[in-house]
């Protein structure tokens, strides 16, 4: 089971898999594939946000309010930071998040790559669970905006979202560096050897889309033989937290249910989802869509209804390859003459 994560929504998926695995007394037999086109360097740390998250989740170290950083974190760094230098204050690193991020950046410097950085990591927080970094390649997401005459400008993502606190609405997202990247190991692998691949609910722009553009992943998601699906980041047309509504509105895309899975597209029509994991009350607006739409409650709580997402996204799934099965069958039929066919209702 593989899933494409970044921001909170893809940590508390996280969470509720490894809460889910070990209800069951299952050995883990999930793999998370991070985002890395948040990551940038800040006051010479090496920061990873969306790999934190879930790091910090799966560890239950995680800020559950913020969905950031750790949880009863002391910032006496950020404040010295903010009284002598507050221009470089704003990001607010915790101290026990400075001392996470400084050991990445020791790794990294001894010449780790980020995978093996994010492998001993976690393994030292005691993560069973596999996370893979999209990439090892710098990837960061860059944000454009349109000046005057003509002229455009283009701002680092931590400093839009957060110093500028996504303002004002840009002209585009754009991944400079990605078409030089490659899938970090195990990205392609965990995809096609996957029997289930689950788009978290997060931000479909700047979290998933990153992932996607990773030259091979995209194509590995298209191609895989197990089914692929999706959960909405989006409830009664709300984001269920941080700015992918104004995310959306940048690709013209409305801030619907419906219009995310149509912006990800339905496998029988090039597009990468069989099943579509929907609030309850976002089933009708959603019948649009022509793959499988399911209801859930969508909320994450870490308790009761973590484990009703995973069953409804299971159930989802088990249909959508039964689905998928019966359109190979069919179409494997329609390979063999019609006195040959073997035909059964199903
Ligand atoms: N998000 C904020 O809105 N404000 C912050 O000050 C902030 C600090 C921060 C520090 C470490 C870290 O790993 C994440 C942090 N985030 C912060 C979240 C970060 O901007 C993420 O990239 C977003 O949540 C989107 O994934």
């Amino acid at each position: 089971m593989t899933f494409l994560s970044g921001g909170i929504g893809g940590a508390r998926l996280a969470y509720a898999f490894q809460q889910w695995n070990r209800r069951a007394g299952l050995p883990c037999a999930f793999t998370a594939i991070v985002n890395v086109g948040d990551d940038f360097t800040h006051l010479g740390l090496r920061v990873s946000p969306d790999i934190d998250s879930v790091t910090y989740h799966l560890a239950d170290l995680g800020d559950q309010h913020r969905g950031w950083g750790r949880a009863g974190d002391t910032d006496a760094a950020i404040r010295e930071v903010q009284r002598v230098l507050p221009e470089a204050g704003w990001f607010q690193l915790g101290d026990l998040d400075i001392a996470h991020n400084a050991m990445r950046t020791h790794l990294l410097t001894e010449g780790l790559t980020l995978s093996e950085v994010t492998a001993k990591l976690t393994a030292r927080y005691g993560v069973d669970m596999r996370v893979l970094p999209s990439t090892n390649d710098p990837s960061p997401t860059r944000v454009r905006f349109s000046g005057p005459n003509g002229t455009s400008v283009d701002r680092g993502f931590q400093e839009w979202w957060v110093r500028d606190r996504a303002e004002p609405l840009p002209q585009s997202f754009e991944f400079p560096l990605v078409a030089s990247t490659s899938p970090a190991p195990g990205v392609i692998e965990a995809i096609s050897g996957a029997d289930v691949v689950v788009i978290a609910p997060s931000n479909p722009i700047v979290s998933i889309e990153p992932i996607l553009a990773i030259p091979g992943i995209r194509e590995a998601v298209e191609r895989v033989s197990a089914p692929v699906v999706g959960i909405s980041p989006i409830i009664a047309n709300k984001p269920v937290r941080g700015w992918a509504d104004r995310c959306l509105q940048v690709e013209g895309v409305d801030c619907t249910a419906s219009a995310v899975a149509e912006r990800y597209g339905h496998r029988n029509e090039g597009g990468l989802l069989d099943g579509w994991l929907v609030d309850e009350g976002d089933v009708t607006s959603s019948r649009s869509f022509p793959g499988r739409v399911a209801a859930s409650p969508l909320r994450f709580t870490r308790g009761e209804e973590d484990f009703q997402i995973v069953d409804a996204l299971f159930e989802l799934a088990a249909k959508c390859e039964m689905q998928r099965s019966v359109n190979s069958h069919r179409s494997v039929n329609s390979l063999i003459p019609q006195s040959e066919r073997i035909t059964h209702s199903v």
